[in-house]
């Protein structure tokens, strides 16, 4: 529901027309959009493109701010407050999310997806929808899937070839326990870190390596401190456009619907500006000194990782249906 103040408002007694302008305050405000990722990056051209569209579509009505690099907070932090809606809307990987929506954790599992198109695919349908559902049970409501490619090793130590390169080495993830998992299955020192604090832990050895898609690598300057980057491509993990559904709430249907359209369209902006940006990254790392490494059978990382999968399913096994769909799927 939306409030304006109209002429006839403003001349009703006093005290009524001051609780009204509270009120017009609070619902036309402009939203507050989280976003960990700097300017001129796929994903914050994505969610400009969603404010564009969202805005003249509603005439102005419905209009947002985004705070980019993270300022407003961590991801985790902004997960929750997203939430409750202290936060509006933001951009987050389905990796934090993993663990206070489990739904969502599926697409944690190393290699379970085939390639970037049949991901699009699989989200852009049934799959989707399910994770979608396990979100809005959480107070999140998915607008668009974005995408993030595929996450591989870096480090400053050696290039990864097979699993035992890991062994004893210390490997930045995200906060999500099925990551801690990862790296232990080959026996490395896995340490949940927020996004923010790994240029400096590289920089220092508090840690030897991380893992991210090469746009993130590059635009976190990331390369410059671990120069060895192996194409392992160990898990695709889609983003996610979302509003707090305390905000979607305060929505008409109609602006639901202008919302829904806006973000459907902003994943096909970013999805393509995306594809651009890896290419562009990969040129630029390898430009600035990276050493890149291939893996010709990705076999042995599958085998090593395998057990993740089994701790999963057996913490989640109402999930296996769906983590199956996708192992399944063509
Ligand atoms: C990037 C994701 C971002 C994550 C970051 C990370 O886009 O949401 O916070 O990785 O590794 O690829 O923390």
């Amino acid at each position: 529901m939306t409030f304006k103040l109209t002429k006839r408002s403003a001349l009703i007694g006093a005290a009524l027309s001051g609780a009204l302008a509270l009120i017009a305050t609070s619902a036309s405000a402009e939203w507050r959009g989280w976003n960990i990722h700097v300017d001129q990056y796929p994903v914050t051209q994505g969610m400009e493109a969603f404010l564009a569209e969202v805005s003249e579509k509603t005439g102005g009505e419905l209009t947002g701010k985004l705070y980019n690099n993270g300022v407003l907070g961590d991801q985790p932090d902004a997960i929750e407050q997203t939430r409750l809606g202290i936060i509006d809307f933001g951009e987050f990987s389905l990796g934090p999310m993993g663990q206070s929506i489990p739904e969502t954790n599926v697409v944690s599992l190393p290699f379970i997806f085939k390639s970037i198109p049949q991901m699009y695919r699989l989200m852009d349908g049934e799959v989707g929808d399910a994770i979608g559902a396990g979100m809005i049970a959480k107070g999140l409501v998915p607008l668009g899937w974005y995408d993030a490619g595929a996450r591989s090793f870096y480090n400053s130590i050696r290039p990864i070839n097979t699993p035992d390169d890991v062994h004893g080495m210390k490997v930045r993830v995200m906060n999500n326990d099925l990551y801690v998992a990862m790296i232990e299955t080959m026996d490395g020192n896995a340490t949940p870190m927020a996004f923010a604090e790994v240029y400096q832990s590289l920089k220092t050895g508090v840690v030897d390596g991380a893992e991210n898609n090469p746009p993130s690598y590059e635009s976190t300057n990331h390369f410059e401190v671990a120069k060895y980057y192996s194409l392992t491509e160990h898990l695709i993990i889609p983003e996610c456009l979302c509003m707090s559904k305390k905000t979607w709430d305060t929505l008409t249907p109609e602006q639901q619907e202008i919302l829904k359209v806006a973000g459907r369209n902003s994943a096909e902006v970013q999805r393509k500006l995306w594809q651009e940006r890896e290419k562009a990254s990969m040129d630029k790392v390898t430009a600035g000194g990276t050493i890149v490494n291939t893996i010709a059978d990705k076999g042995p990382f599958q085998a090593a990782m395998a057990p993740v999968y089994d701790k999963f399913l057996a913490a989640n096994p109402d999930l296996t249906d769906l983590v199956n769909m996708i192992r399944n799927a063509d």
